[in-house]
This record gives structure tokens, C-alpha cells and sequence, in this order.
């Protein structure tokens, strides 16, 4: 329970909230708060026993297209011009008795990196979520430079293990094991240290600053335990693997899971199983001749998260790639923009795996610094192999963000022509979740004579260069006179041998006025099947873009910083941008609520 005490604007504030008339903040003081908040109201008390001041019902809204149904740090407040907080990797994921638990990496003294501890939230549907007490501090002398990324895993009688990096008063990395005080408390707000950490040093061989981010650990045949941990010799990326019993002895296997050379420091490496046969996710421990196995690594030197499929060989405890030529590091990205330190688990509930990624701002820190919070998770994505093409896994945003889709409206079969714009007639266009079609003129596909041009998103002119097929697709978070626009696209390129080829991008270049934010254009190529329409997903949560194309196949996830396509003045449009052929769109469209209002 909370009440408010009193509210005032400060006017000198340097950001705005629409509504306001002015540039300011709105600072409220609430009394009364912590208590004996229930699970099963989740979301109903977000803040919960957070400091007298941080209310935040209304002050989410407080500095310029502020997120909605994202995951941040509710204490996005500037009291005084003192306060700010960031949130990084997502840590430590699990469902535990009707809750899910996420703990990240948290600076609660500031929106830049520094002082890690691990935050805590619970959720019952992964969309709502209430802040709990900080679940582990920097306070032993294995972990006093950094409580730093970790995993759970549930183990077969219920009992729950957290595996966590510390960063010594050496700064030496090291492995620690931390529990729950009280099994029985839902909440599992008090963790205890296991008192003879840290249970792993670095190895020989192994610089004491490469050794970090344990995994959820898997069941041998044997009945012991692995995990990995992520390093480096020289450039090569590897992942250590370690053998126990009590999570407490462990041994150093002879083969590393995997390493790559050339990829530097792994980070944050994530391995764990999918299934070649069944709609569902497995537990990370699931063996056996349907399955196959996906290694990720956080690469340090690029920050990029990329994945590769292939197959794990438990007596060895080597995993070796499908296709050596996409192999971890320079193959697949999990997302082709914002996209980092990302982790998976396996909820038990729905049989689902579950995949959480770090979306960092890409605006200066300054910025960040003035609006007194950084950083944002992804909205969660359910992982799938991708059995049509066999090569590369699915994501897809769990399904429980469906709930909180409002009216929507239907656009079927529209006509873009050559070189053209349609505004498409929506309320609003700052909190969306946009399915959309394609349809490329056929006679055109064949007319046009191919090349050998190579194309690339990154590396091209964005939404403005035009192509004979391509680029088309939506401007989202578009002010009426498009000098704001996020493009969000299909380019096809056709080779000289006649092949297509389909490319996804988002086009940051004009999606702000603003000066010191990214303006990088994101993508890559997309398999689009024989018989398979172009298909995008677009969720839009006002500074925020995640996009999906073909059910996941390729990912974009843009943190964007519009200034004047904000709340009811941000717009979507078709756009073709193509030379020779017309376009035909289908769209529905979904207004999104904030996930704050939603009690359910
Ligand atoms: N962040 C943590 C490390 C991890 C890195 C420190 C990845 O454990 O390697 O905050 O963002």
C-alpha cells in the first residue's frame, strides 16, 4: 500500500512530459510502503519497498517516449538531481512456486555501470512485474568489486542454486554459490552466500580476469552436474566446462565445450538443448537423438550475442557446430541491433524455454545521467528450432504480451505503389504490436534482370537507397511530416543466377532529431521459404522497437530517442521505396496497454 503525500513540478527540469505543458519534472513523495505484498498481486505494487520518494506511477513518464511495457527500474527519478540507477544482463532467470523471478545486473547508485549488485523482480505472467529488495550485495571479499552475472538451476527436489561471478577485492573473478534463506518464501527475497566461497578460481592457464558467468548447470548420465563458464586463451573464445556433485567440488573437464578463435572473451555463454520434433522448449539437462543443442556467447570485443545450432557429445562433453561456417562469432545473432548478455531458462510451467536479453541506451550517458535511469530488458522470447529450414533457431515474444493488446484495427490488402508513403490511420502509433504481410509483385520478381551487387543493411544508404525490390515495409514511431521516422524493412536483391535473397534491416538514421544518439542501420539476410509471404512483427513501446521477421527468424531490436514522434503525435506509415514493383500490405494492428495498469 502506498499514499501519496504531495506532488510538485520542478520546471527547470531539463526533460518533458507531455501533458505537462512544460519541460519538468514531476516529483511525487509517497508514505507507507513495503509491507506484506502477495505473489499473486504482482504488478499491482511495482515499487515495492523501494525509498519514501520513488513513486513512480506517474514519473515513468517523465523524461522524453519513455517505455511502457518494457522491463526497467521503476525509480526513474531525479529527486534533487541526485538519484539515477541502471540495469544490465539478466541473471539468474527461474520460475519458482507460481512466480518468475529475473535478477540483473543493477547500479543502484547510478544510470553507467559500476557498484553491480543484483536486482530483483517477480512476475506472474513475465509482463507485470514488481521490484523486490536488492538480492545480493557486494559485502565479502570475493565479491566486493562486483556481484556479477550468475545463473539458477532448479534442482530435481526443489532446492534452488545460484551460481554467480564475484569480482574479488583483487578484482579477480571467481565463482560463488548462494542459496535461498527460506524455500517456502515465494518471493525468495533473502539469499544466503555460501560461507566457503568462492567454490572455483581461475584455472591455470587463464587470465584472473577471464573467468566468468557461470551457467545453469545440466545432468551427466552419471548423475553429476556440468556447467560452463566463459574465457579466453589469447584471442580464442572458449567455454570451460566443470563437473560436480554438491555444487560446492568441481572438476575441470580435459575438452573445452567449444572455442573460436578470433572471437576473444565469451561472456554470458548460454548452452542448452531444443527439440528437433516437438512445439515445445526442454529442460537444459534434455538428451537423446530428437535434440540439438544451441551454444551462445556475448562476444566482449564486439558486444554482439551470436548463437550457433549443432550437437552435443555428452561422453566427451564437446559440442561441435552444424555448420562450421556459421559457427559462434560469426554466424547467427540472436538480434541484429540491441541486443546483449542475454540468458535463457526452462519454465517448468508452460514448457517453454525463455529467452531474456539487455537492451542498453544508445544515447550518451549524459543523457541517461539526466533522465536518472539506463537500460531496459527485452520483452521475453520463447526459443524454437527452426525445423523448416533446420539451420537456425525461432524467437518469438512470449505469449502472455498478447494480453495486453487493446483495439485494433485491420488494413487488408493495400496497394503501395512504386516510390510511395500511406499513413495508415491508427490512434496512436507509440504503443503497438503490429502484425504486417508483403506481397511482391510476381511479374516484377521475374522481369527484373539480377546482379551481383552486393548488398547490406549496415553498410547501406538505409530506407533511402533505392533497390528495384526494395526497400518496403513501415515507419514506426513517425511524426506527420516524417522528419522522425524508425523504417523498419524488407529489401529483396536478386542474383545474377536469378536467386533472391531477402534482407531485414531497421533504419535508425532519421529516428531522431536529436544529436548524440545511434543512428547505425541494423539487419541481415532473412530464409524466406518457397511458398512463404514476407511476414514482420513490430513491437512498438514508445523509444523502444523490437522487430521480428519471418516467426523469429531474424531479430531487430532498436532503442530509438524521437522528440517529436512521441505519444499521440507518433504515426505509422507503409512506405515502397522499391523501383520496379508494387507492393501489397496486410496489416493488423494492435494498441498496446501499459503493463502497469493490467492487475490481472
Ligand atoms: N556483465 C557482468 C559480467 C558479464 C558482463 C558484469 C556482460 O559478469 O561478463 O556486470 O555484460
Amino acid at each position: 500500500m502506498w499514499v501519496v503525500a504531495g506532488c510538485w513540478i520542478d520546471i527547470g527540469g531539463s526533460l518533458g512530459w507531455p501533458g505537462l505543458g512544460s519541460k519538468g519534472w514531476l516529483h511525487c513523495i509517497r508514505l507507507g510502503l513495503g509491507g506484506d505484498v502477495q505473489p499473486d498481486v504482482a504488478g499491482e505494487d511495482r515499487a515495492y519497498n523501494q525509498a519514501a520518494w520513488d513513486f513512480v506511477f506517474l514519473l515513468e513518464n517523465a523524461d522524453f517516449a519513455s517505455p511502457n511495457f518494457h522491463l526497467r527500474l521503476w525509480i526513474g527519478i531525479v529527486l534533487m538531481g541526485e538519484s539515477a540507477s541502471s540495469l544490465k544482463d539478466p541473471n539468474g532467470p527461474l520460475f519458482y512456486k507460481g512466480s518468475y523471478h529475473l535478477f540483473y545486473q543493477y547500479n543502484p547508485d547510478g544510470a553507467v555501470w559500476g557498484n553491480i549488485v543484483w536486482g530483483h523482480a517477480i512476475s506472474r505472467d513475465l509482463i507485470h512485474w514488481r521490484h523486490l529488495p536488492i538480492a545480493m550485495v557486494a559485502d565479502h571479499w570475493y565479491d566486493i568489486n562486483g556481484v556479477w552475472t550468475g545463473s539458477a538451476t532448479v534442482l530435481p527436489d526443489g532446492q534452488v542454486v545460484m551460481l554467480y561471478t564475484g569480482s574479488t577485492n583483487e578484482s579477480v573473478q571467481v565463482q560463488n554459490l548462494a542459496y535461498p534463506a527460506n524455500l517456502s518464501d515465494p518471493l525468495l527475497v533473502d539469499w544466503v552466500k555460501y560461507s566457503g566461497n568462492p567454490v572455483l578460481v581461475p584455472p591455470s592457464g587463464i587470465h584472473f580476469k577471464d573467468f566468468r558467468d557461470p551457467t545453469t548447470a545440466w545432468s551427466t548420465s552419471e548423475g553429476k552436474w556440468r556447467i560452463t563458464i566463459g574465457s579466453k586463451v589469447n584471442k580464442t573464445g572458449i567455454s570451460l566446462v566443470y563437473e560436480t556433485k554438491d555444487f560446492i567440488r568441481y572438476e575441470l573437464l580435459d575438452g573445452l565445450l567449444h572455442a573460436v578463435p578470433g572471437t576473444g572473451m565469451w561472456e554470458c555463454v548460454d548452452f542448452y538443448p531444443v527439440s528437433k520434433l516437438e512445439e515445445n522448449g526442454l529442460d537444459t539437462s534434455v538428451d537423446g537423438p530428437g535434440v540439438k543443442h544451441v551454444v551462445k556467447a556475448s562476444l566482449d570485443d564486439t558486444k554482439i550475442d551470436y548463437y550457433a545450432v549443432g550437437t552435443y557429445d555428452g561422453s566427451s562433453g564437446i559440442w561441435t557446430p552444424d555448420d562450421p561456417k556459421v559457427d559462434v562469432g560469426f554466424g547467427l545473432r540472436y538480434d541484429y541491433g540491441t541486443f546483449y548478455a542475454s540468458k535463457t531458462f526452462y519454465d517448468q510451467k508452460r514448457m517453454r524455454r525463455v529467452l531474456w536479453g539487455w537492451i542498453k541506451e544508445t544515447d550518451s550517458e549524459n543523457a541517461d545521467v539526466k533522465k536518472g535511469w539506463a537500460s531496459l530488458q527485452g520483452i521475453p522470447r520463447t526459443i524454437l528450432f527452426d525445423k523448416k529450414t533446420g539451420s537456425n533457431i525461432l524467437q518469438w515474444p512470449i505469449e502472455e504480451v498478447e494480453k495486453l493488446r487493446l483495439n485494433s484495427d485491420e488494413f487488408n490488402e493495400l496497394e503501395v505503389k512504386v516510390g510511395s508513403v500511406v499513413s495508415l490511420d491508427v490512434s496512436s502509433g507509440s504503443q503497438l504490436d503490429i502484425m504486417a504481410e508483403f506481397e511482391v509483385d510476381k511479374e516484377a520478381l521475374e522481369r527484373i534482370n539480377g546482379t551481383d551487387v552486393e548488398y547490406k543493411c549496415s553498410a547501406s544508404g538505409g530506407a533511402a537507397e533505392r533497390g528495384a525490390l526494395g526497400p518496403f515495409g513501415l515507419l514506426v514511431l513517425a511524426d506527420k511530416n516524417l522528419t522522425e521516422q524508425t523504417p523498419v524493412y524488407f529489401y529483396i536483391a536478386k542474383g545474377a543466377d536469378g536467386n533472391l535473397k531477402t534482407f531485414f534491416c531497421t533504419d535508425q538514421s532519421r529516428s531522431s532529431e536529436a544529436t548524440d544518439v545511434d543512428k547505425s542501420i541494423y539487419g541481415s539476410t532473412v530464409p524466406v521459404l518457397k511458398g512463404e509471404r514476407l511476414h514482420m512483427r513490430i513491437l512498438v513501446d514508445h523509444s523502444i522497437v523490437e522487430s521480428f521477421a519471418q516467426g523469429g527468424r531474424s531479430c531487430i531490436t532498436s532503442r530509438v530517442y524521437p522528440t517529436k514522434a512521441i505519444y499521440g503525435d507518433a504515426r505509422l506509415f507503409l512506405f515502397n521505396n522499391a523501383t520496379e514493383t508494387k507492393i501489397t500490405a496486410s496489416l493488423k494492428i494492435w494498441q498496446m496497454s501499459s503493463a502497469y495498469i493490467d492487475h490481472s
